[in-house]
């Protein structure tokens, strides 16, 4: 039976990725951050909670690492955990430096000294692509970070590929474009739409307040994009992949595909901070405008080509953006029930 660890476990991916490997056999650990609610809603969800073996973990502090990877030896190391919100990063540029930056070496170190034999994945993203010097952008795209969130990436990029350059390790890192799920963060756009519009289908009346409805996102949907990374340790050699739908969508459509998928109809009017959309339907407010959620730098057209990961893994996406956005809608519509 293979073994593999999870930090972030408790996050979307660490729950998606945990159902994939127990459903293939495996021996799955994970890493909790000790706070004051110890709950597991994702794990719980997808009904793996009691399936899994969870362990303090926290990624800014070195001796409880060494002592997780002293003493359980795995197959298979995904490091998936991380100050994952691009936008608190510029109000924790320090914290996220740490966790997701110096975090990694401190785990490839541990693995270096006492499990060299662990093949170890790294959860780049998309945001070190950030101010896009090419379109669309792939493993050999030069790196423009425009957040502190990005910043600290490119370090734990850079430093997963020295690892694997140095000392020989089997670490690979993917890059991973935008994915979502019932299961994301409240806090991410897409599933503040689709939690909003799901309460104005309920019954409710209060708008979701958004910023920059432009920028626009290559989405998929995170169950698909688990399936790359543990792909990604099954090969002989370790690299790095894009994994990506190639298909960029402004937030506006999202809005669009959430809405109608709850039945809405909406009609925009004005522009910039003034836009709003309104359901014809009923008459309701659904979208307003607020500088609040703006960011002071933007990453505006990422849309990724995944074409070696097609070719090395046969992995392709299997969700496209407007199934995304009806199965993150009809989820929360049915959860508000
Ligand atoms: P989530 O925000 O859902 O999960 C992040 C996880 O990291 C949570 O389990 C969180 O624990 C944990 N964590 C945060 N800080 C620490 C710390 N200091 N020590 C230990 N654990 C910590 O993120 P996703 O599942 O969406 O993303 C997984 C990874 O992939 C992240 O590294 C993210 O940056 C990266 N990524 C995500 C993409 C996406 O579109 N989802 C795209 C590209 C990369 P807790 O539950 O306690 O908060
Ligand atoms: P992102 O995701 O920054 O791409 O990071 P997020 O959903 O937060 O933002 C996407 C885009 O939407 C615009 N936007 C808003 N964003 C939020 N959160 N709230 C709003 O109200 C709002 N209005 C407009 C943003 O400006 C942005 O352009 C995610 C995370 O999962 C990272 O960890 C991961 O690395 C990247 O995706 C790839």
């Amino acid at each position: 039976m293979k073994k593999a660890f999870i930090t972030g476990i408790t996050g979307q991916d660490g729950a998606y990725l945990s159902k994939l490997l127990l459903e293939k056999g495996y021996e799955v650990h994970g890493g909790v951050r000790r706070i004051s609610q110890p709950d597991t809603p994702r794990l719980d969800k997808l009904g793996v909670t009691r399936d899994v073996q969870l362990h303090d973990f926290d990624l800014s502090e070195m001796n409880n690492i060494y002592r997780t990877i002293e003493k359980i030896k795995v197959d298979e190391f995904y490091n998936l955990a991380a100050q994952s919100f691009v936008g608190s990063s510029w109000d924790l540029p320090i914290y996220a430096a740490d966790t997701n930056g110096v975090g990694v070496v401190r785990i490839l170190d541990c693995l270096r000294n006492f499990a060299p034999e662990t093949r170890f994945y790294q959860a780049s993203t998309s945001e070190m692509f950030g101010l896009v010097q090419e379109v669309p952008q792939s493993e050999t795209t030069r790196l423009y970070p425009r957040s502190p969130y990005g910043v600290a990436k490119v370090y734990g990029h850079y430093i997963t590929m020295n690892y694997r350059e140095s000392f020989g390790m089997h670490a690979s890192s993917g890059i991973l474009f935008n994915h979502e799920s019932p299961l994301r963060g409240k806090e991410f756009v897409t599933r503040k739409i689709t939690l909003a519009l799901a309460a104005l289908a309920r019954g409710g009346d209060a708008p979701v307040v958004l910023g920059n409805l432009d920028a626009k996102r290559d989405w998929g949907f995170a169950g698909d994009y688990v399936r790359g990374m543990w792909l990604m340790l099954q090969q002989e050699k370790a690299d790095d992949y894009v994994l990506a739908t190639g298909v960029t969508t402004p937030i506006r459509d999202f809005v669009i595909f959430a809405a109608e998928a709850l039945g809405m109809d909406l009609a925009w009017d004005g522009e910039g901070v003034t836009e709003t959309a309104t359901d014809r339907k009923t008459g309701k407010r659904v979208v307003e405008i607020s500088e609040k959620f703006f960011r002071p730098a933007e990453v505006d057209l990422l849309i990724g080509d995944a074409g070696k990961a097609r070719e090395n893994l046969g992995w392709t996406p299997e969700v496209d953006v407007r199934q995304l956005a009806e199965m993150m809608a009809k989820s929360d519509y049915d959860d508000l029930g």
